[in-house]
């Protein structure tokens, strides 16, 4: 039986990978920060079962890496973990420069320190924000870096720190440029998701307007769950090397939105450009109240632009599909819009009027805080 350990495995990525490993016959370690609140939605499914283990850790903590590393004595190690939201990286920079770069050296001496450096295997979750300003499109394993947010700098030390100890060490450690991949278990504050919750709360009846930043921003979206399959294949590979993982296909803002709201029964008409951009209603279809007709319900708010923005990322997966056998075109994105849209109109549902408060609660957290 392998053993691997997952940092991050409370988020998104940690949670269907966790999954996938079990499924696979792993024994399967999850580090976890203490923190104020304990809940642990995505994994509360897998605590408790034989083989899945926590341990308390912290990236910024060299000494709990290097005690869970030594106990755990993994084979594989998945570095997930992360200050993952771009936006929060211009209000966090230094604690993102932390977590997500030298956290990636403290895993990676924390291997050293336990003499595992010859047997242990070690992914490290990179990023397609690594192009950032992008110099080629597509982009692919040869295209070069110009990262263009806090976040983007501190993942390009930690690419280059995992190829930096591969050389230096001959350490089987890679890294995956991962393009955007999202799911019904992503993060409500970023774009996708707070797109189809919003589209669920309107359709019942449940909130009036989504405000959004730049709605032309181009992106190559994925589903989590086909990702993680090739974060597993990148270590079963013979030699350690880099790939880009992505779809090849790429959409906008505005579209995943045109497309979010169509499934759940609202067609949208967008007129205007920039701040003034707007998202009207033309028809309704299925449950969707006829009185949405002729309402704006998509608007445009500064508050959501970023100092810098990456506006045109498309991946090329040539390299993965061809050396991993992996396939990018498993999920297509109208079937990822629809497995998100399904998932929150449910959910929406289901939490009824709470659902209004929260719908509240993330108003005010969209517009005054969280971006
Ligand atoms: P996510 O949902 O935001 O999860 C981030 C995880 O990191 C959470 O488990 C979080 O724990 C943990 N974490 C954050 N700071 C920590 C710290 N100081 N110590 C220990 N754990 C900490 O992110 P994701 O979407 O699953 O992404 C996984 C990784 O892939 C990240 O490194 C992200 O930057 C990278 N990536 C993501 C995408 C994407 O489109 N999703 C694309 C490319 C790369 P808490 O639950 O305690 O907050
Ligand atoms: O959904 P996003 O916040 O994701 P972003 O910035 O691409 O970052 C995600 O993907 C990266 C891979 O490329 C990961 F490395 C990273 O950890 C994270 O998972 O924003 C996508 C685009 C941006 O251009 C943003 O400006 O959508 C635009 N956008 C427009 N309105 C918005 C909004 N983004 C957010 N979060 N909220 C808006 O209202």
């Amino acid at each position: 039986m392998k053993t691997a350990l997952i940092t991050g495995v409370t988020g998104q990525d940690g949670s269907y990978l966790a999954e996938f490993l079990l499924e696979k016959g792993y024994d399967v370690h999850g580090l976890i920060r203490r923190s104020s609140v304990d809940y642990r939605e995505r994994i509360a499914h897998l605590e408790g079962k034989p083989h899945f283990h926590l341990h308390f850790g912290h990236m910024g903590d060299s000494m709990s890496l290097i005690k869970v590393v030594n106990k755990v004595r993994p084979d594989e190690i998945y570095n997930l973990a992360a200050q993952s939201h771009v936006q929060v990286s211009f209000d966090s920079p230094e604690f993102t420069a932390d977590v997500d770069a030298t956290g990636v050296l403290r895993v990676l001496e924390a291997v050293r320190a336990a003499g595992l450096e010859k047997t242990c295997r070690i992914y490290q979750a990179s990023t397609s924000e690594l192009y950032g300003k992008v110099e080629e499109v597509p982009q692919n394993e040869n295209t070069p870096f110009h990262p263009y947010s806090p976040y983007a700098v501190a993942k390009l030390y930690g690419f280059w720190i995992v190829k930096e100890y591969r050389e230096a060490y001959n350490m089987f450690c890679c890294s995956g440029i991962l393009f955007n991949h999202e799911s019904e278990r992503r993060g409500e504050t970023f774009v996708t998701r707070k797109i189809t919750l919003a589209a669920a709360r309107i359709a019942q009846g449940l909130q009036d307007c989504l405000y959004l930043g730049n709605l032309s921003s181009l992106r190559d979206w994925g589903y989590a769950k086909d990702y993680v399959e090739c974060m597993w294949l990148i270590l079963q590979n013979k030699k350690p090397e880099d790939f880009v993982i992505a779809t090849g296909v790429q959409h906008s803002v505005r579209e995943f939105a045109y497309y979010a709201f169509k499934h759940a029964g609202i067609e949208l008409k967008f007129e205007g450009e920039g701040l003034n951009e707007t998202g009207t209603c033309v028809a309704v279809s299925g449950s969707a109240p006829k009185s949405l007709v002729g309402k704006v319900l998509v608007r445009v708010s500064e508050d959501f632009y970023r100092p810098t923005d990456v506006v045109n990322l498309w991946g090329d997966p040539t390299k993965a599909k061809k050396e991993l056998g992996w396939d990018p075109a498993k999920t297509s994105f109208e079937q990822l819009v629809k497995i998100m849209v399904d998932s929150d109109m449910a959910k929406v549902a289901s939490e009824g009027a709470a659902a209004k408060v929260r719908t509240n609660l993330a108003e005010y957290l969209e517009k005054g805080v969280v971006k």
